[in-house]
């Protein structure tokens, strides 16, 4: 019995010191071909469409768009202080289904302190039909009293190779929508309605 309690206590003490590095991981995983356009401290420059495929690109205008942050609180401890929740939507906003491979794709939430931009969240996703969405989201304690509340960035970054695949189903026409910012001043606007 003491044995037991013994290694649950073991488990247990691994899993605090483990999880939030698991979770930190997990959130910002990006697969191998994505790697080298996504730096963790450095915002990704803006995807160019090649000169010499855009008009066919133009065409099927195929769009993904950084359509929306959200901001929630989660739980709040009083009038000044709670977890929030800040999400990004991704959406097709285009008129065709986007098909694409399982990993060129994703979905990047950055947090700029001051020029400072770090990595927080990412998703990866494949397929999006027209007005679908996908989400990508993270929490942390927000204080109000915070003076310079740091920015949110959503970001969609597509495999390097994306207009030279052979696919034409996931070429984004408009490159010029798939970045969006909010202030977190934002967050601090919102009412923190505690019991
Ligand atoms: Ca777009
Ligand atoms: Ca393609």
């Amino acid at each position: 019995m003491k044995k037991n309690s013994l290694s649950v206590t073991t488990a247990l003490l691994l899993w605090v010191l483990l999880a939030p590095l698991t979770a930190t991981f997990a959130q910002t995983v990006i697969p191998a071909n994505l790697q080298k356009n996504i730096v963790v401290n450095r915002l990704p420059n803006e995807m160019q469409i090649p000169a010499n495929v855009r008009s066919k690109i133009m065409i099927k205008r195929i769009d993904l768009s950084a359509a929306a942050i959200n901001f929630s609180v989660v739980t709040c401890k009083d009038k000044f202080h709670a977890t929030v929740k800040i999400e990004g939507v991704v959406k097709n906003t285009g008129t065709l289904n986007y098909t694409s491979g399982p990993n060129q794709q994703v979905a990047l939430l950055y947090e700029d302190k001051g020029g400072r931009p770090a990595l927080v969240a990412t998703r990866v996703f494949q397929n999006l039909s027209p007005g679908q969405e996908v989400r990508v989201s993270f929490n942390r304690p927000w204080y109000k009293g915070e003076e310079f509340p740091p920015k949110y960035i959503l970001i969609i970054s597509y495999d390097p190779d994306i207009y030279l695949d052979s696919n034409d189903n996931n070429d984004d026409s408009n490159t010029g929508n798939n970045r969006l910012e909010r202030s977190g001043s934002e967050i601090s606007a919102l009412p923190f309605n505690c019991q």
